[in-house]
């Protein structure tokens, strides 16, 4: 078979909502794209344990920190189905995180930003998380299976994630006036750069056009980027705080909020690795790896000790 056949019928499978399979044969390109988005959204979330990381010996209660390190070892959790699913389509594990620690691999922009204040944790889960299922809603039908089967867990886990966010916000808009004001702060610091999640506008998106048609992405970045926006103007009503933006206002024509312009510049400073947080961020992942050799090892040579004993016959441990 010509691999013009193998592409069209590959394209009808996609068409057809047949999800693709790690064993199946499929353009070089698909393969490709999907290592290089499925290994940036899970470096994402490892990285994106940093950040919050920070509030864990500060959290101002037992429960906050109970929530808040739950909620960071859920992101370490979903970095790690990432990247099998991501090895799935023939890389491996410790290719990824070489390039991830060289600073080729790009992550989320907004990693690289810092947490300032408690608030920080409540605008995170509610901006940060919620922006992040609005984009990750639609990748559990995205046509990679295991990247389709890895996000439905994940959803479940973010939603939780999004309300504790705003849970936390709502008591802070709720407290004494200097609470009031951290609250208000966080948002208009965490407010762009959530915008910005969503990646370049769509006439500047390289890869949205062909990731569209192989169903890769089953929406645009503006499109989710709007409705975000639609979403929180209404969310941040219930906070009784604002939006850092003018020119935010109702459309009555096209049926959504306008707003203003995002500072492009700023994104591809930070996606360029010149943010505020970008060297701090590599470097305590560097740090984590090289001091976690020991342990990589030590679990190597116990594998492989396990391997040269001999198997131990089945039953033998209940009869003893
Ligand atoms: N930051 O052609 P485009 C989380 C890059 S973690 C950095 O539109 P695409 C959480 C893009 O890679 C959530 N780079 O790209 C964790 C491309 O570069 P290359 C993370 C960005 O892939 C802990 C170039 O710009 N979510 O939820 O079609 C705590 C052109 O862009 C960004 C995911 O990763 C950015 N923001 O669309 C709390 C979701 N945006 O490689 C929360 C999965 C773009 O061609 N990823 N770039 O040189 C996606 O859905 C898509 O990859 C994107 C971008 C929508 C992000």
């Amino acid at each position: 078979m010509s691999v013009h056949d193998l592409e069209q019928i590959f394209q009808k499978k996609i068409d057809e909502e047949v999800k693709i399979e790690p064993k199946e044969w499929m353009p070089d390109a698909y393969r490709k794209t999907n290592i290089r988005q499925i290994s940036q959204h899970a470096h994402s979330e490892i990285v994106g344990m940093l950040p919050e990381g920070n509030w864990i010996s500060r959290a101002p209660s037992l429960k906050r920190k109970a929530i808040l390190m739950a909620k960071v070892q859920d992101e370490a959790g979903h970095g790690l189905y990432l990247y099998c699913a991501a090895e799935t389509l023939g890389m491996s594990r410790e290719q990824m995180i070489d390039d991830l620690h060289s600073g080729k691999a790009k992550y989320s922009s907004i990693f690289n930003y810092p947490t300032l204040t408690w608030a920080d944790m409540g605008a995170i889960g509610w901006l940060v998380d919620g922006a992040a299922i609005l984009n990750q809603v639609m990748l559990c039908r995205t046509s990679y299976g295991p990247y389709a089967r890895a996000m439905v867990r994940i959803c479940k886990e973010e939603s939780f994630h999004q309300r504790q966010g705003f849970e936390s916000l709502l008591v802070l808009s709720k407290g004494t006036d200097e609470q009031k004001a951290m609250c208000q702060d966080a948002i208009n610091r965490w407010w762009w750069p959530s915008l910005m999640m969503f990646g370049p506008k769509d006439s500047e998106s390289t890869n949205s056009d062909q990731s569209m048609k192989w169903k890769i992405k089953r929406k645009t970045n503006d499109e989710l980027r709007q409705q975000f926006v639609d979403m929180c103007v209404e969310q941040v009503k219930l906070l009784g705080m604002t939006l850092p933006d003018p020119h935010l206002k109702w459309n009555e024509e096209r049926g959504h909020y306008d707003f203003g312009e995002i500072d492009w510049n700023e994104f591809w400073n930070v996606v360029k690795g010149n943010g505020p947080c970008n060297k701090q961020r590599l470097e305590a992942r560097r740090k984590a790896h090289e001091e976690g050799r020991w342990v990589r090892e030590a679990a190597a040579a116990h594998a492989e000790k396990r391997k040269q004993q001999p198997q131990t016959p089945k039953g033998a441990l209940a009869a003893a």
